[in-house]
C-alpha cells in the first residue's frame, strides 16, 4: 500500500516535469480559420458535405463515429491536415499506424471529394472535408444540433506512421499523463473530458482491452460490466463492442454515467473518474444541453490545429497534389 502511494507521488511528479517540457517545447499553434470560407469559391461546399454524411448514416448507423474519429486522428497528428488520409508508397503513412487501428470512413471521404471536385475543383481542402464532416455527424446523430465550423485549412504534404506518437494512449488510467497529450496540443484538461465524450459512439476492438478482461485485479471495472465484455468478446480479438453500452447510436450524456459507474470499456475513458476531473464529468452527465455546447466549442478548438507541411488543396484525399 504505502509502496504504490509512492509510486503513484513518483508517477505525478515525472507527469508534471514532462509536462512542463511538452508544452514549452511542443505546445501546439492554432491557425487563423474563417466561418463560411467557401462562400465564394465553392457556396455548396457545406451542404454537399453535410448530404454525403447523412447518405452514409442512412447506409450505415455506426459510420459518424468513425468520421468523428478521423478528424481527432487528423488534429492530433501533425494538425488538421487531411495527413490522415494519405496514402504512403513505403506503407508507413500514419493510417498504417497502430493506433489508427480500426479508422474507418476513408470511402465517405473519397465520396465527398468526388463530388466537391466536380462542382468546384481543387478548391475545398480534405482538411476541411474532415472537420465539416465530423460537425456533420454530430448533426446526423443528434437529429439536427449544428455548430458553425471555420475552414481554410491547407492539406499537408507529410503523412508519417512514427508521428502517430502524439496520440493518446488508451492503455493509461492516469489522469495526469493523459492530459498531457492535450497539452501538447494547447487542449485543457477539461477539454480532454469534454472531447472524450465523443466515446458515446462507436465501437473499439476487444484486442484493444481484452487485457482488462483476464483478472479481477482492475477495480476501475465493475465485475458484471467485465463479465458482459468477456461475453461479448468470447476470445476474438477482433470482435467489436460498443464504447457506451447503453446507447452506441444516442450522441448523449450516458458515456460520462459509465464513467462514473466504472463501465468503460478503455483504461483511459476510467481514468476519467478521478477527483481532478469528477466535478465535470458528474456536470455533463447531468446536462446534454452543457455536453453539446461544450463539445462544439472543443471541437472548433481541436479542429484548429495548426499542420506543419503546408501544401496545395488535393484532388484526391489519398494522395499529395504535386
Ligand atoms: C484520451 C483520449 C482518447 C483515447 C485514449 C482514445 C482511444 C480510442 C480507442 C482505443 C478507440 C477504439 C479503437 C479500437 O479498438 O478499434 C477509440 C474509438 C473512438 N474514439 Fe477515441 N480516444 C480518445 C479520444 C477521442 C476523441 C477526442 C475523439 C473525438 C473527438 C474520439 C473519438 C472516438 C470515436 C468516435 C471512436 C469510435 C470509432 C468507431 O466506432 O469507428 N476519441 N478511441
Ligand atoms: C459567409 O456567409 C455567412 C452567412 O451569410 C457569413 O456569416 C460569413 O461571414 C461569410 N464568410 C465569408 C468568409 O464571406
Ligand atoms: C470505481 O472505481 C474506483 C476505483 O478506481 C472506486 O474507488 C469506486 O468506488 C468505483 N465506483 C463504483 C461506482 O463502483
Ligand atoms: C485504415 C488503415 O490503413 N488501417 C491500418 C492501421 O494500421 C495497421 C497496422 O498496424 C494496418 O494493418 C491497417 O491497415
Amino acid at each position: 500500500m504505502a509502496m504504490e502511494r509512492r509510486a503513484t507521488a513518483a508517477l505525478s511528479v515525472f507527469a508534471a516535469v514532462a509536462g512542463m517540457l511538452l508544452h514549452a517545447a511542443v505546445a501546439a499553434d492554432a491557425q487563423n480559420l474563417v466561418f463560411g470560407y467557401y462562400n465564394q469559391t465553392c457556396r455548396a461546399a457545406e451542404s454537399i458535405v453535410f448530404d454525403e454524411v447523412q447518405k452514409a448514416w442512412n447506409a450505415d448507423r455506426s459510420m459518424p463515429a468513425s468520421l468523428l474519429r478521423l478528424h481527432f486522428h487528423d488534429c492530433f497528428v501533425n494538425g488538421c491536415d487531411g495527413s490522415v488520409l494519405l496514402e504512403a508508397s513505403d506503407g508507413q503513412a500514419e493510417k498504417n499506424a497502430s493506433p489508427n487501428l480500426s479508422l474507418r470512413g476513408f470511402e465517405v471521404v473519397d465520396r465527398i471529394k468526388a463530388r466537391l471536385e466536380a462542382t468546384c475543383r481543387q478548391t475545398v481542402s480534405c482538411a476541411d472535408i474532415l472537420a465539416y464532416a465530423a460537425r456533420d455527424s454530430v448533426r446526423v446523430m443528434t437529429g439536427g444540433y449544428e455548430y458553425a465550423v471555420p475552414g481554410g485549412r491547407p492539406d499537408g504534404t507529410v503523412s508519417r506512421a512514427s508521428m502517430t506518437g502524439d496520440l493518446p494512449p488508451p492503455r493509461q488510467r492516469n489522469v495526469d499523463l493523459l492530459a498531457q497529450y492535450f497539452a501538447r496540443k494547447g487542449l485543457s484538461m477539461d477539454d480532454m473530458v469534454v472531447l472524450s465524450g465523443a466515446h458515446t459512439l462507436g465501437v473499439a476492438k476487444c484486442g484493444t482491452f481484452a487485457y482488462r478482461l483476464t483478472s479481477d485485479g482492475d477495480k476501475c471495472m465493475s465485475a458484471a460490466f467485465r463479465n458482459d465484455l468477456r461475453r461479448q468478446c468470447n476470445y476474438k480479438s477482433d470482435a467489436v463492442v460498443a464504447l457506451d453500452a447503453g446507447s452506441p447510436y444516442g450522441f448523449d450524456t450516458s458515456y460520462y454515467g459509465n464513467v462514473l459507474a466504472n463501465c468503460t470499456v478503455l483504461e483511459s475513458d476510467a481514468a476519467l473518474n478521478s477527483p481532478k476531473t469528477l466535478q465535470l464529468v458528474t456536470q455533463l452527465r447531468d446536462s446534454k444541453a452543457l455536453f453539446i455546447n461544450r463539445f462544439a466549442t472543443a471541437m472548433v478548438r481541436m479542429g484548429n490545429l495548426r499542420g506543419g507541411n503546408p501544401g496545395k488543396v488535393r484532388d484526391n484525399c489519398r494522395r499529395v497534389r504535386t
